[in-house]
């Protein structure tokens, strides 16, 4: 049979070949989402970001940061809010790994449980930051850098104000503990901190330690309990504002005037703790900066071009006395 080539005219021979090499060209374009992420040909990188929560004032300014500087960076944000639940967190990074995202990050709730969703955005080449919090796993590899803050530092600079403030101090000085989330490194590390430093005087004791989850309705709830179990506090140390401003409710309700009869020492410094501090109701606050968008969108950009990054990078935070945060109030940012 007569090959049917040898019946077509020139013509008709450069525009089956054209018509081949586009169809050619359109199917690898089709094709160009090959797992190293995005799928995206404008040159913008997609950024998973799985949040914690909306638990504090402090989680919601690191949002708007987060938000905020994907939009200046011209970043495709995909943000999920995990409410609080590490399920949540690993089904999100999940979704992101399946949507073949550039790059992920995430604040995880708890330090522990990530290694096997960590090896699978791993086997898909999908590199992770750790922002704000940070996981436990021996296996270092399965994420690319911690941005972050040294929550230990926090604990122990509100540790060493007290020793100093109770120096004098003949007899017990009783303190009430108000701790974050159960199993999140701000806080075991901000209550290692903090018991590290008060060693230094003997007479300083931590007579309860409970958690309020970093809200206020929990601060509220736990310095109620605390309050009803223990005759004499002088000192309650919040690792956050929020469940610091929560306790003030229950020390006012049970008669006690805050910053006077208790001393309430926390940490973080977003505007509704500064203002208390500026009032007198709060007497020390050690920072915690939540505006790590900017340097975030940075990270990703990087990691995403097989830059090499610091394998932890630290935020610079500083701590506020009550004159202290009068004068800074006004140039707050969150
Ligand atoms: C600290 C952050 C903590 C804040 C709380 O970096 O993870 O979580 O201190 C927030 O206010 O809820």
């Amino acid at each position: 049979m007569k090959r049917m080539r040898d019946h077509l005219p020139s013509r008709r021979i450069i525009a089956v070949l054209a018509a081949a090499l586009l169809a050619t060209g359109t199917a690898a374009c089709g094709n160009s989402d090959t797992g190293d992420g995005g799928g995206k040909d404008d040159g913008k990188i997609t950024l998973g970001f799985s949040q914690v929560g909306a638990e504090s004032g402090w989680r919601t300014a690191n949002t708007t940061s987060i938000k905020e500087s994907a939009a200046a960076a011209g970043v495709d944000l995909k943000f999920d809010d995990a409410q609080q639940k590490q399920e949540n967190q690993i089904k999100a990074i999940r979704n992101f790994i399946q949507q073949k995202v550039d790059v992920i990050a995430f604040s995880p709730v708890v330090e522990s449980g990530w290694d096997t969703v960590l090896k699978e955005a791993k086997d898909a080449k999908i590199p992770v930051i750790l922002t704000d919090r940070s996981v436990d796993s021996a296996d270092k590899s399965l994420y690319k850098t911690f941005l972050g803050s040294d929550f230990v530092k926090e604990g122990r600079l509100a540790g060493e104000w007290l020793v100093e403030q109770k120096k004098g101090a003949t007899g017990p000085v009783n303190i009430v503990e108000l701790q974050g989330t159960t199993g999140s490194a701000p806080a075991n590390d901000r209550k290692k901190g903090f018991a590290e430093a008060i060693a230094a005087n003997p007479n300083l004791k931590i007579i309860a330690s409970q958690s309020g989850d970093f809200t206020r309705a929990g601060g509220k709830q736990v310095m109620e309990q605390f309050l009803k179990a223990n005759p004499k506090i002088d000192v309650l140390f919040a690792h956050n504002d929020d469940m610091g401003l929560g306790a003030l409710e229950a020390i006012t309700a049970a008669g006690k005037v805050p910053g006077k009869d208790i001393t309430i020492i926390t940490v973080d410094a977003v505007k509704d703790g500064m203002q208390a501090l500026a009032d007198g109701r709060f007497n020390f606050i050690a920072e915690c900066s939540p505006l790590l968008g900017p340097q975030l969108m940075d990270l990703a950009k990087k990691v995403h071009n097989g830059e090499e990054v610091p394998a932890r990078i630290e935020t610079q935070e500083t701590t506020f006395t009550q004159e202290q945060a009068k004068a800074a109030l006004p140039e707050r940012k969150y």
